[in-house]
């Protein structure tokens, strides 16, 4: 049940949602595993975060491949989902629902969404003329069309825009146009379409997007579409399409990219429909909610998510984005991912050679808040993990815990040996919230790892393992690895949004489970601690030469 003093602090996050098409590889879970440690993040400073995903299960190019297999589009979506779902999991990516865009809460939102904007003007229908396959029969989307650029002349170009000198186009346009599908020269036909009246919401846009929490270059962009100005947008698609039908229609859909977003209410509307659940749906839309609603996304969808979407939900009446989150892509050793190279690395395959955590502690090293690219380099990827996670941060915990262990029972020592060391350690609570808040986890790492090597400097100086060798400095060596383990637990609060399961562990071997960030002031003294077990294993070339193997 609700509270009021539930009611602040609601956060709501939602990430892109992934096609049911295929599966999941390492660039996309750049911006999934971003995320999940923002949101973990959130959740260990006591807050009410929600993260909510779902398949984007409807288009064209899920129609197409499920008929290629001889599948029903349906069947295909449901296999990916059920896929995604597992490969997110084992990541360690922890929403709190995964719903599907072809769902029941979806299309009932979609039609009411739909008619909301309808009944406020924001719909217009015009004729326009469109490429059509008449041996497929039917039309074809953008992406589908390939020819000559109009304007520099470049070969086997896409419909909407060329990759070679970068121009956008009208499908139309494009020089000695063939279909992808059938590899005809496409007819053009006519069909009547729907239009969201995106102008409508020009000057709503333009004074939102200076409210709202994104990144300057994000903004930027932005910036350039409208000095370009918006054009209206199709919302609809003729037959045949896997979707949801245009209500009072025969033959036509909504454009999956209407649904698509509308699908991020439904996954929340199928969260708060469970029984027994205690979120209600109402606070989260509502146009006078106090929740923040935050957005992640990669860089290819900005459009959609700062123009598209805050159209439609201002157009019916609720609310929009506080902020939108954008990251870039991935390359690997400084390319773009490739088949070829071995580079193009299926999540599954990597989770079938080695620790999820390796990668999540990579990528919240490589990234910040801005929307540059992040390189998966492999060499870099195995020092980093064995240099700073291993070799500092565990080393921290091996280095002590066998006194403690083997020496002392387990149990720590009643005083702490250097309490303006653990102090400071202590003290960088605030700066390394803050960092983690802003997306500058790479900041955040660099800062803890800072952090480990003053631990490992202290436990040099000390030398515990030559005083255990002398019987009368017994109570020393027991206080200094008691020091240390304090330090190390102060960094594996800090570590705990981006390797949970490794912290989990180290929980268990300190006898302090489920700490929050505030339990970062906390002294373990005077406290039973149980045996030590090697925390993580170091990364090996093989390991990355067979995950590149397997991807070949
Ligand atoms: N399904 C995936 C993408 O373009 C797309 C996102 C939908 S978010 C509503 O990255
Ligand atoms: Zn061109």
């Amino acid at each position: 049940m609700k509270s009021e003093d539930q009611k602040p602090n609601k956060i709501l996050v939602f990430n892109a949602l992934p096609y049911a098409n295929g599966p999941i590889h390492i660039g996309h879970l750049v911006g999934y595993i971003q995320a999940d440690i923002w949101v973990r993040f959130q959740k260990l400073q006591g807050l009410q975060c929600l993260y909510l995903c779902a398949s984007d299960a409807h288009g064209t190019p899920i129609m197409l491949s499920a008929e290629e297999i001889g599948v029903e589009p349906r069947d295909l979506a449901t296999k990916y989902t059920l896929q995604h779902q597992e490969d997110f999991s084992d990541f360690l990516i922890q929403f709190d629902n995964y719903h599907t865009t072809d769902s029941k809460e979806n299309k009932e939102l979609v039609e009411t969404i739909f008619a909301s904007l309808s009944g406020a003007g924001h719909i217009e229908k015009k004729i326009i003329e469109q490429a059509y396959d008449e041996q497929q029969k039917m039309f074809l989307p953008d992406r589908y069309v390939r020819g000559e650029c109009p304007n520099c002349g470049q070969v086997d170009q896409y419909g909407d825009s060329c990759e070679h000198c970068g121009s956008t186009y009208k499908t139309t346009d494009l020089i000695n146009p063939i279909s992808v599908l059938s590899g005809e020269k496409p007819s053009l036909k006519t069909s009547e379409h729907y239009f969201l009246k995106l102008k409508n919401f020009e000057s709503m846009l333009k004074g939102w997007i200076e409210t709202i929490d994104i990144h300057d270059s994000v903004k930027a962009k932005l910036g350039e579409w409208f000095v370009t100005g918006l054009r209206n947008w199709d919302i609809s698609r003729d037959e045949p399409y896997f979707g949801f039908k245009i209500p009072g229609e025969e033959s036509k859909y909504f454009y999956v990219w209407l649904d698509a977003p509308v699908g991020y209410l439904a996954s929340l509307k199928h969260l708060c429909d469970q029984d027994n659940n205690p979120y209600q749906y109402d606070d989260y839309f509502s146009k006078d909610t106090t929740t923040r609603l935050i957005h992640f996304i990669g860089k290819d969808i900005i459009y959609f998510h700062t123009l598209f979407w805050p159209a439609v939900l201002e157009g019916s009446g609720l609310k929009k984005p506080d902020g939108i989150y954008v990251n870039g892509f991935l390359t690997v050793n400084g390319k773009k991912m490739s088949k070829s190279r071995g580079t193009l690395i299926k999540a599954r395959t990597y989770l079938k050679q080695l620790n999820p955590e390796y990668l999540r502690y990579y990528y919240a090293y490589k990234l910040s808040s801005g929307i540059d690219d992040i390189d998966l380099d492999s060499n870099d990827f195995i020092n980093r993990v064995n240099s700073d996670l291993v070799g500092k941060w565990v080393n921290i915990a091996s280095r002590c815990a066998k006194f403690i262990n083997d020496d002392f029972n387990n149990q720590l020592s009643s005083t702490i040996n250097d309490p303006e060391l653990l102090a400071n350690f202590q003290g960088e609570a605030d700066a390394i919230a803050a960092m983690y808040q802003n997306r500058e986890t790479g900041q955040a790492m660099r800062a803890i790892m800072a952090l480990a090597d003053r631990a490992n400097q202290y436990l040099d100086q000390q030398k515990p393992w030559v005083l255990a060798k002398d019987e009368s400095q017994k109570h020393q060596v027991q206080s200094i690895c008691t020091m240390g383990l304090n330090l190390f637990y102060v960094l594996m609060i800090y570590l705990k949004p981006v390797v949970p399961s490794i912290v989990k562990n180290a929980e268990i071997f300190l006898n302090a489970e489920k700490r929050q960030w505030s339990d970062v002031g906390e002294t373990l003294i005077d406290h039973q601690i149980r045996d030590y077990n090697p925390l993580l294993v170091r990364l090996k070339t093989e390991d990355i030469d067979a995950i590149i193997d397997a991807s070949l």
